[in-house]
């Protein structure tokens, strides 16, 4: 296990329909700790640095499009192991694979329109993170439920 940093984003259709407090809760409710937040607007510039691994497939340009539509919360969170975590709290891509109790599986029923992103490896969570933090936006302090949430070190 490791304390991992990773990027959460709500994506426009997650925010215009009324989900940011329940997104947000089903990751605090883990363990994880929200160490940055922010509602914006996603620049077109942004949008095409954050999916720069997508140019060229044939969803790259709607998806650029989605992302900078409507506002976007911004979630950066921490925990150990919390890339891998986030990920499967988040749920499958495509909505029939996407599990009953996942966000995706519970809110979403589109493969773009998919409420929420996350990222997908160390390299990535730091990239991502850039993107969307700059420094100084990321904070550091102890929930008081961390002794508890993860055990004495022994
Ligand atoms: P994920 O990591 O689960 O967000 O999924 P991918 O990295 O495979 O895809 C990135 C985003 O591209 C997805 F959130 C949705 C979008 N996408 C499409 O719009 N159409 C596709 O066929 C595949 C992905």
């Amino acid at each position: 296990m490791e304390q991992e940093r990773t990027l959460v984003l709500i994506k426009p259709d997650g925010v215009q329909r009324g989900l940011i407090g329940e997104i947000i809760t089903r990751f605090e409710r883990k363990g994880l700790k929200p160490v940055g937040l922010k509602l914006l607007t996603l620049s077109k510039d942004k949008a095409e640095e954050l999916y720069s691994p997508h140019v060229g497939k044939f969803f790259y340009d709607y998806l650029v499009q989605f992302m900078t539509s409507n506002p976007i919360v911004a979630l950066a969170v921490e925990g150990n192991d919390a890339i891998e975590l986030v990920r499967m709290i988040n749920g499958a891509t495509k909505p029939m694979e996407s599990a009953p109790g996942s966000i995706r599986g519970d809110f979403s029923i589109d493969i773009t329109h998919n409420v929420v992103h996350a990222s997908d490896s160390p390299e990535n969570a730091e990239r991502e993170l850039r993107v969307l933090f700059d420094d100084g936006e990321i904070l550091e302090y102890q929930r008081i439920d961390e002794a508890v949430l993860y055990g004495p070190d022994l």
